[in-house]
């Protein structure tokens, strides 16, 4: 039987309003009785799991056979739409979910299908961060799974095909790097490069999350052009923290002047954080680690209300929001990476009671009047809370986290199974659903789902038991540790001679005499972890030890 939560809130002073409403919240979410009756047995896990795989298919086939190849579903209408540049976006972000649930056929197939027919030489204009972490993203864990006997999932015919598409798209994003702060235009041309009346405001998101794509495209080519770009975006975001060491929402990337000055974990911020702290993982580079413990160290200072966090201007450290935001449900499972959870454990109670209150998360939740704020009730089939269930049920193996992915997947069974797919519901208090399928659905909100319940059930799969420690990047793509990313032998693989483009294939497989894992960077880390500021045994030493 399980026992309820443990609370421990913290009185701060600042914020009583807000911890007023914790403690009703959470009391009406967690009172004994409150919550879903019963724990889910093993054997019930096997069937959410089985449950979560129709879900997929049930999406995944009415994207196929209604908008494929257009980029994204319309579910209710059973159409198609072009959201993002018009390349099959969702057949790409979903390929390797299908590695992970072990379709080799549709995994084969959609390998073979983007190889073919997708070009990015045309005539649109896209988003630097969409296309990044969708896109390039997609295209990048397919080609580490199609192209690798270790995973199972060996796909004998491929040719490198996405890996050479991986470098044609990346390379057409580099015109926005062009700025004298080194962060990126929100958005580019794919032809003619940045258009000359493209704003020059872009988000921290915007700026902070490439270098896990860019990085792994840089060590599998031996082009280090685009880790560099990458990394001097962070490093032109970083620069301009505030002296509290918080970051702002957007930036003009020419003055490096802050024109949303407003610091938060969640909108137009979230995966700057994230992606500090899994560059670290992926790379071992310990610049990202000193900049994630800094700019962790003032999260937790300066917005964390426990459980809750709240949005701050970043110079002064006065309140400007106490909104719950939806994107903000990524940080328990970031903070289980980075092994600070027990304040992960709280903040998902509490943002799981918001979910339990209206059956989603609505985009915006007011922690002052304790109602959904208006112009922001809907629920586009996020994952982030899903994501962090998963890694809290990883970390702690607590079956009350499988009531919680059973309630998620009851709700969304419930109020967005829609006749092709799943719709968003644009109003968490009427359920009312919208004729929208995001692509992330597929890559994410059911990725870690299905992980979730296998993981309970004795876990058969690559992430779990596969020849690699993976790292998820922010859209749940699977980023493999292998020696060739994670740079154990630099000499031969990145500084080496065989660059990519040397024409024999070569520099996209991985070199005999580089597949020993360097014990001299393993211990490294592993030095430098004592330094890292949390007590509580997490992801990222287990991470580094294996
Ligand atoms: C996804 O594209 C990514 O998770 C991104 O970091 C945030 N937005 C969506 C999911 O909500």
């Amino acid at each position: 039987m399980m026992q309820p939560m443990r609370l421990r809130l913290r009185r701060q002073g600042r914020a009583s309003p807000l911890l007023c409403l914790s403690a009703a919240i959470l009391a009406a979410a967690l009172l004994p009785g409150a919550a879903v009756a019963d724990g889910v047995t093993p054997s019930e896990a096997r069937l959410l799991r089985d449950e979560v795989k129709d879900m997929f298919y049930h999406a995944f086939d009415g994207y196929m056979q209604h908008a494929f190849p257009l980029d994204e579903l319309r579910p209710l209408s059973c159409q198609g739409e072009d959201s993002l540049g018009g390349y099959a976006l969702t057949l790409i972000d979903s390929l390797d979910t299908l590695a992970l649930l072990g379709d080799k056929e549709r995994f084969a197939a959609g390998v073979e299908w983007v190889g073919k027919n997708v070009r990015f030489d045309i005539n649109k204009t896209v988003s630097v961060f969409e296309t990044n972490i969708r896109i390039l993203g997609g295209l990048l864990s397919a080609h580490l799974i199609a192209s690798d006997y270790a995973t199972g999932m060996e796909i004998e015919s491929y040719d490198g095909q996405l890996l050479h598409l991986s470098v044609d798209l990346a390379q057409r994003l580099l015109p926005a790097f062009d700025t004298p702060t080194g962060i990126p235009f929100g958005s580019v041309n794919l032809l003619y490069g940045v258009d000359d009346d493209e704003s020059k405001i872009t988000s921290t998101a915007g700026g902070g999350t490439l270098t896990l794509e860019f990085g792994v495209l840089s060590r599998l080519t031996n082009n280090t052009v685009f880790e560099q770009v990458a990394k001097k975006s962070v490093r032109g975001i970083w620069a301009r923290r505030s002296k509290l060491n918080l970051v702002g929402a957007h930036i003009n990337v020419f003055t490096g002047e802050w024109t949303q000055k407003d610091a938060g974990i969640g909108t137009s911020i979230d995966s700057f954080y994230e992606y500090v702290l899994k560059a670290y993982l992926l790379f071992g580079d310990e610049e990202y680690l000193y900049v994630f413990q800094e700019a962790y160290k003032a999260a937790m200072h300066y917005l964390h209300h426990d459980p809750w966090y709240i949005e701050v201007n970043m110079n002064s450290g006065a309140t400007v929001w106490p909104l719950f935001n939806s994107l903000q449900a990524f940080w328990p499972g970031l903070q289980v990476l980075a092994g600070d959870v027990d304040p992960a454990i709280r903040t998902h109670a509490a943002f799981f009671s918001v979910w339990k209150k209206y059956g989603f998360t609505p985009e915006g939740f007011n922690l002052a009047t304790s109602t959904v704020q208006n112009g922001q009730r809907s629920y586009p089939l996020r994952p982030e809370l899903i994501e962090s269930t998963y890694w809290l049920f990883k970390a702690t193996r607590d079956y009350r986290y499988l009531d919680v992915g059973r309630d998620i997947l009851a709700s969304l069974q419930y109020a967005a199974k829609c006749p092709c797919g799943y719709c968003h519901i644009s109003d968490v208090e009427t359920h009312k659903q919208d004729d929208h399928m995001e692509s992330f659905f597929l890559a994410e909100t059911v990725k870690y789902l299905w992980l979730l319940f296998d993981l309970a059930v004795g876990p058969d799969n690559i992430v779990e038991n596969g020849p690699y420690k993976y790292i998820f990047s922010t859209e749940g793509h699977l980023l493999p540790a292998t020696p060739e990313i994670t740079l154990v032998d630099e000499h031969c693989l990145y500084f080496g001679d065989r660059g990519y483009g040397s024409g024999d294939g070569s520099s996209i497989q991985q070199s005999a005499n580089c597949a020993q894992f360097d014990e001299r960077r393993t211990v490294s880390s592993q030095n430098s972890l004592s330094n890292v500021l949390f007590t509580t045994r997490g992801y990222i030493k287990e991470f580094v030890q294996d």
